[in-house]
């Protein structure tokens, strides 16, 4: 998994902005495009209940909060795809959200076979759906190879006693920040940093699908083999 090291996060902001120039998605593999030829990546919402996933889920399907707390779907899995700019590139976020029910054996592995990230959500005014990260960190790396983790701490509105705090914060990041690709901060309620989210994870999913298939383009040139090249890699090769 790359390591990508983390700004400190900042409220309502993407940290992960990157000055690129995106190619069109035409060298990008099969796999990621759809029929129209735009590369569709699949997200899948995890974290503790409560926490504000189908929340989140609904402000990317069509903007709205509502306080109720059921879930209307009735297949168990709603999926909602949207389309996005980033550079010259169309691109689809495909999001996925279960009601908790990727936490049972019977959902678990379709709901996140195939997800190129994980939004790993906690509610920012209740400790415990925070400190229980790492063990959705765990199931995400087991079940989703390869998937790019985002972390989203969402009920930025509130300010509760239980806080997660800055030093909790701290602590978590010297432990996880390696593996993670975004930190964001929202209000599902008060529509408050979520579509720069969105719009920042696209920007990440493609511009590593993007630099992939550049390596893979590289790699099958024939007569030449990048990875030992002298002056691309900087360094003499030894014999
Ligand atoms: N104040 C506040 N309330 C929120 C926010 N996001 C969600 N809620 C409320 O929190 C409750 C739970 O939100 P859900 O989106 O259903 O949480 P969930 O993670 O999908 O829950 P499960 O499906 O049971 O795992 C609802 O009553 C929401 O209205 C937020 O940003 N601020
Ligand atoms: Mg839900």
């Amino acid at each position: 998994m790359p390591r990508l090291k983390l700004k400190k996060k900042k409220k309502g902001k993407a940290v992960n902005g990157r000055k690129q120039e995106l190619e069109e998605p035409s060298s990008l593999p099969p796999s990621l495009r759809m029929a129209s030829g735009v590369p569709n990546y699949k997200i899948i919402l995890c974290g503790e209940y409560g926490v504000g996933k189908s929340s989140i889920f609904r402000r990317f399907l069509n903007n709205t909060f509502t306080t109720e707390n059921s879930k209307k779907s009735t297949i168990g899995l709603d999926q909602c795809t949207r389309p996005f700019t980033i550079g010259k590139a169309e691109v689809k976020l495909t999001l996925w959200d279960t009601g908790g029910m990727e936490r049972m054996s019977f959902i678990g592995s379709s709901y996140y076979r195939g997800a190129h990230a994980a939004l790993l959500c906690y509610n920012s005014n209740n400790k415990e759906t925070f400190s229980i990260l790492s063990q959705y960190i765990l199931d995400i790396v087991m079940n989703a190879e390869g998937a790019k983790i985002f972390l989203c701490g969402n009920f930025a509105d509130g300010e509760g006693k239980d806080k997660v705090e800055e030093a909790d914060m701290d602590t978590f990041m010297s432990e996880c920040e390696d593996v993670l690709s975004g930190v964001y901060d929202v209000s599902c309620k008060d529509n408050w940093g979520l579509q720069e989210m969105f719009e920042d994870m696209a920007k990440v999913l493609h511009t590593d699908a993007m630099n992939r298939a550049t390596i893979r383009r590289d790699l099958i040139r024939p007569g030449e083999t990048p990875e030992l090249d002298e002056e691309t890699q900087g360094k003499k090769r030894c014999c």
